[in-house]
């Protein structure tokens, strides 16, 4: 399968996270994409540069403002006080209800705290550069698909899929699956959906193509009562306006076993075939690895090929983008898996 890899998503490295009131080392590392990177090459995959400029359809898929704040975000920080360059930028504040968030304020950490849904997205030097070239993978991919390349993986980290269209959040700052999705469109393909099977629901694709019937957002992930992002992707939530019918959401409780799991894939994939996807985009989130630090489903590395198998069976042209996954030393071999087994499947 062709992959896509940029070096660059190493300068995305901040330091820290907040966890339960301390600061914490982060648990999104640069390491993870190291660690799929170098299980690609042992399997004999060939690892290719993004080639394809991301910022006509970024516009498409982010506000104007968001796009001009990230991008210059570290700068912004950097000449509040040189002495930044050592410390990490967290928001403090936000625009909840009653509060107006259509005034961007002039103030450094209001504006962060505009653009955030969490403060769980810490920001570093390279956060733009990285995200920028993971964003660059998914327009690319959506090109070779376009070429007639049957499907494309992109090794790409920071994740996209909590990232909505003028937020940031849960290590998200653009949306590469939107921009798969939204590239295959302009490509020619009528009917896209998107799949997102990481543990944690894709709240910002979800509300980026909400109103859309044209993009069919399917999600399997932790109930959010108790799972994070918590205040979206419940089982209700179908779509708005024309897009109403074009969102499908199946939670399954803390702890759900594998059988749970594939039961709710086989729903989601009958689905994406009832929508008549001409091309589909996988957010892969390995977080539903039963050893993965932050979340409680149980998936085993021999699943991860059964879920590439079943993928491949849609047979449908399909790019992967890498989404969570926090057991690093594991997440190359659970991504190898996925890739293996749907290449065996086509
Ligand atoms: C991103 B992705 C744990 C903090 C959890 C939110 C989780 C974001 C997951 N210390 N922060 O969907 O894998
Ligand atoms: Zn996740």
């Amino acid at each position: 399968m062709i992959t896509l890899f940029s070096d660059q998503h190493a300068l995305h490295a901040p330091a820290f996270e907040f966890f339960r009131g301390e600061r914490v080392p982060c648990f999104e590392t640069p390491a993870r994409a190291t660690f799929v990177q170098q299980r690609l090459l042992q399997h004999g995959h060939v690892l290719r540069e993004p080639h394809v400029d991301s910022r006509a359809v970024l516009g498409q898929v982010h506000s104007a403002r968001y796009l001009a704040f990230l991008e210059h975000a570290w700068d912004d920080w950097l000449s509040l006080d040189p002495g930044n360059a050592a410390r990490q930028p967290f928001p403090s504040v936000w625009p909840v209800r009653s509060l107006r968030s259509d005034v961007e304020p002039a103030n450094f950490t209001a504006r962060l705290g505009l653009y955030s849904m969490d403060n769980g997205s810490p920001l570093s030097a390279g956060t733009w550069t990285a995200a920028k070239a993971g964003a660059d993978a998914a327009a690319s991919a959506a090109a070779l698909i376009g070429e007639g390349v049957g499907a494309v993986f992109c090794c790409s980290r920071p994740p996209g899929h909590h990232a909505g269209a003028d937020f940031m959040g849960g290590y998200c700052f653009l949306n590469n699956a939107a921009v798969a999705a939204q590239a295959l469109r302009q490509g020619g393909a009528d009917r896209v959906a998107v799949l997102d099977v990481d543990y944690h629901h894709g709240n910002g694709t979800q509300s980026i193509f909400y109103d859309r019937a044209d993009v069919f957002f399917v999600s399997l992930h932790g109930d959010p009562l108790t799972e994070y992002p918590f205040y979206l992707g419940h089982a209700d939530e179908a779509g708005e306006g024309a897009g109403l019918g074009f969102n499908l959401n199946l939670p399954l409780p803390a702890g759900a076993p594998a059988s749970a799991w594939f039961e709710a894939l086989e729903q989601a994939c009958r689905r994406i075939t009832r929508h008549g996807a001409q091309a589909l985009v996988v957010s892969l989130g390995l977080d539903t690895f039963a050893d993965d630090p932050i979340s409680t489903f149980a998936l085993q590395a021999a699943d991860f090929g059964r879920l590439g198998r079943r993928l491949a069976a849609l047979g449908v042209p399909t790019v992967f983008v890498l989404e969570g996954g926090y057991a690093a030393e594991a997440l190359g071999s659970n991504a190898v898996q996925v890739i293996d087994g749907f290449e065996q499947e086509t």
